[in-house]
């Protein structure tokens, strides 16, 4: 089986971090490994508040080693760094092992919390990871994080960012607006490999129950290109995925509802 890995946080709920990271792969056929981060958890007794518990240094640095040297991988996402250490290690393997087919989702923040979770840890992803990424899949505000552009409230300041995005070294920039940007009416999407703009476009879907939704999206990229898809191909697979997972989407309580990835095997959409 084609081998894949996530160095990202688990999220105790299910939905998003290396859970919604290992699902998907698990829809893509593939044999998927876990490093984990940090642990989110959320408190029922106060509003489902966050909580991030980071997985101490050597922890980590074990897992990477059962992972890269152990078993051997040629594909990896990461998401939730969380910690300096995490975000340098990340670096450390990925580059000692020469991976070629890395996801960067440089994830910022969690929904429902517009603040950057450490603008110093932002800054540390783009300048040591971007240089490494195949590709990276920024939402609006990770972007914007990422090229120093403030408000990307157009088609137009999302192709400024993304060549800012690529400048600082990614080989290809996917930034996701979903249906953020002001009067859409559609879901639009920016892929730029450095010289291209693609605009992937999609009907808008009306839910609340988005848990995990960018977390899937760049695991199924990672899947596609594991599986040798072009980066284009692997990024139009993963936006009918996530669209399929969202279609089955469902509230786990009040607070919170993840996609269903496995809502896609109705479709089969590798047949
Ligand atoms: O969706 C962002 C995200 C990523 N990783 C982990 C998370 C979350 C949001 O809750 O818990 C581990």
């Amino acid at each position: 089986m084609i081998r894949i890995a996530t160095i990202a946080g688990s999220d105790a709920s299910g939905g998003a971090g290396l859970e919604a990271d290992l699902k998907t792969f698990e829809e893509y056929g593939l044999y998927g490994m876990t490093a984990v981060t940090l642990i989110a958890t959320m408190d029922p007794n106060n509003n489902w508040e966050h909580g991030v518990f980071p997985v101490d240094e050597k922890i980590l640095k074990a897992q990477l080693e059962t992972i890269f040297k152990g078993v051997g991988v040629t594909s990896v996402k990461s998401g939730m760094l969380g910690t300096f250490y995490a975000v340098e290690l990340t670096r450390e393997y990925i580059s000692t092992y020469k991976i070629k087919n890395y996801v960067l989702d440089p994830v910022m923040v969690c929904k429902g919390n517009d603040d950057a979770l450490n603008p110093e840890l932002n800054h540390s992803i783009a300048k040591k990871l971007l240089p490494l990424a195949k590709i990276v899949t920024p939402n609006l505000f990770e972007a914007g994080q990422l090229s120093g552009e403030k408000e990307i409230l157009s088609v137009e300041r999302m192709k400024e960012a993304a060549k800012i995005i690529a400048g600082n070294g990614a080989a290809n920039v996917f930034i996701k607006s979903g249906s953020r940007l002001p009067g859409a009416t559609e879901a639009i999407d920016l892929l730029y490999d450095g010289s291209n703009f693609e605009l992937i476009k999609s009907p808008v879907i009306k839910t609340n129950w988005t848990h995990g939704a960018g977390c899937t999206v760049s695991a199924a990229i990672a899947a596609g290109l594991a599986r040798g898809l072009s980066v284009y191909d692997a990024v139009v697979l993963a936006k009918k995925f996530i669209i399929q997972s969202l279609n089955g989407c469902f509230a786990l309580n009040k607070w919170v509802g993840p996609g269903n990835p496995t809502n896609w095997r109705k479709n089969n959409l590798f047949a």
